[in-house]
């Protein structure tokens, strides 16, 4: 097998061999390559439209899919495989029935990007990698019934791309396109659940998890939490959020559930520990499902594309029953047990979303004249399991008092249980936006403050430290860089899909760095 697509790939290069670092095997990364080959061919079939229906179902259900940690499962792979291929057949017969195929209208090997000059596969890389994360948020969207034309139409122009024996001169405007389209992709994101929840607004969230029946619900999805608490009130079993899901507790139509509790666990990569004595279910909207360990696999639930061999999956029926009869038969904790975070805190804050931070511009600007407020700190990202990932909450615990940290995704996880105390009016310094797609929101903000400020985003007191696993972060980051932002610090490690000459451009154009030390950082930065 090769594959490099996530922060953790064995040796910074590449995992090969029998076994990912993430414990996907080598057959079903083969069949997520083959998979992403069918997606090309079927691309090539419908020729430059912009796709709907099934075609469309089928090219961001098929990429989502193939993210990191989303499904080990050669079953649903083959069968997804069978979906795309029937499809293809359907829109061209006529290629199927030939008895002298020119192969036009075929699935492409993968293993031709792979085995490219180093340039050609990164720029084709950050293509492949970006729509993978583009497609994850395309199908939030898509499940609250929220499509755009730009961006599906997108998702046939860059899987054509993959396919072809392009240059650097034709691939790398797509690379820098696809930031555009994913701003877009992000933004109708965002309309979806905040026209469907309603606009975060921030809450305290205890650690605690109280005594009785429970279940955990993990990943991104807002509509299979939403049916879940619909399926399970007046059941007397609660819920409680984990990793990504923790922001769905600032959204008005799902906080008015009583019995959406509190959040369990920290980082995903966290799980294996965290779930080994845990007396409830845990429901894997998306991404990050770990390989589940014996002593609690059968206790994981799995919906939408994740999915795991000999893992429940729950269908597209929705019916939650097998994860209540669980909860109930496994019964929770005989009493309230408090947890904490990885700094010991007992609580965690979210909700501040765009909606809320902006609805306070005028006090930000206000302080931001008067000194106030010296700097923002964007720190988030994903999280992961590498060392020197301590780096970020070190980097926290630094900033001065004067200063503010907006973050997003899971990489929050290292420092929302922090209490740095608070700033104008009782604003926390830690402020939590949301999950990664709400990089959007954060976005917004900077454009916001940067019209305020009559100057550019680069202009701002904002500097922006994020931190990287998987593929949304690939299309965020494009986005970041279609915006212009440049001075971007960026770690763990760098992408082993960046070659050294598209690193160059990076470097050059946007002054992209790997983070340091925190004290170096903070020090630049400031000084
Ligand atoms: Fe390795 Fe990451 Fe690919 Fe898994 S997704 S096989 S850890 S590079
Ligand atoms: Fe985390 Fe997996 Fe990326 Fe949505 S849950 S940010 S890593």
């Amino acid at each position: 097998m090769f594959c490099f697509q996530c922060e953790q790939t064995a040796g910074c290069s590449g995992c090969t061999g029998k076994v990912g670092v993430c414990g996907k095997n080598a057959d079903v990364a083969a069949l997520q390559d083959k998979l992403t080959g069918e997606l090309i061919g079927l691309v090539r079939a419908t020729g430059d439209v912009v796709p709907t229906g099934n075609v469309l179902k089928l090219i961001i259900e098929g990429l989502f899919t193939t993210l990191t940690n989303v499904s080990f499962n050669e079953q649903t792979l083959n069968e997804l495989i069978e979906k795309v291929c029937t499809e293809r057949e359907r829109l061209v017969p006529q290629c199927f029935a030939c008895a002298s195929p020119c192969g036009t209208n075929n699935e492409y090997d993968l293993s031709h990007i792979w085995t490219d000059n180093e340039d050609i596969r990164s720029l084709k890389s950050l293509i492949l990698f970006g729509i993978r994360g583009m497609a994850a948020y395309a199908y939030h969207a898509m499940v609250l019934g929220y499509t755009n034309d730009e961006v599906s139409h997108f998702f046939v122009k860059a899987l054509f791309a993959l396919g072809e024996d392009w240059g650097m001169d034709k691939l790398l405007p797509i690379v820098m396109e696809l930031g555009k389209v994913n701003l877009v992709c992000m933004e109708m994101l965002d309309k979806a659940n905040t026209g469907t929840y309603g606009t975060p607004t921030p809450i305290t969230i205890d650690l605690k998890v109280e005594k009785g029946p429970f279940i955990i619900i993990s990943g991104h999805d807002l509509l299979d939490l939403k049916l879940l608490l619909e399926q399970t009130k007046d059941k007397g079993i609660n819920i409680y959020t984990h990793g990504e899901m923790l922001p769905a507790h600032g959204y008005p139509e799902l906080k008015k559930y009583k019995h959406l509790k509190g959040n369990f666990g920290t980082a995903w990569q966290n799980q294996q520990k965290e779930f080994a004595n845990v007396p409830a279910p845990i429901l894997f909207t998306t991404n990050c499902l770990m390989p589940p360990k014996d002593g609690y696999s059968d206790r994981v639930f799995t919906t939408e594309v994740v999915s795991y061999p000999e893992i429940t999956h729950i269908g597209d029926d929705k019916d939650f029953t097998p994860i209540i009869e669980k909860a109930l038969e496994l019964g929770g904790y005989d009493e309230d047990k408090q947890f904490t975070g990885i700094n010991g805190g007992t609580s965690v804050t979210t909700g501040f979303g765009h909606g809320t931070i902006l609805s306070v511009a005028d006090k930000v600007i206000d302080a931001v004249k008067s000194g106030a407020i010296k700097h923002f700190f964007l720190v988030g990202g994903c999280d992961g399991a590498r060392v020197g990932r301590n780096y970020y909450t070190d980097f926290v615990k630094q900033t001065p008092d004067d200063t503010i940290i907006l973050t997003l995704a899971c990489s929050k996880y290292r420092f929302n249980d922090l209490d740095l105390g608070t700033i104008i009016g009782g604003l926390p310094r830690i402020m939590d936006m949301g999950q990664c797609n709400d990089a959007y929101g954060a976005i917004k903000v900077a454009i916001a403050l940067a019209e305020a400020f009559e100057c550019e985003v680069n202009e701002l007191p904002l500097s922006m430290i994020l931190s990287w696993y998987e593929q949304k972060a690939v299309c965020i980051l494009l986005t970041l860089l279609h915006l212009g932002i440049k001075n971007i610090r960026l770690g763990p490690t760098l992408p082993a899909f960046i070659s050294p000459n598209v690193l160059g451009y990076l470097v050059e154009n946007y002054n992209i760095a790997k983070i340091t030390t925190p004290e170096e950082d903070l020090k630049n930065i400031l000084g």
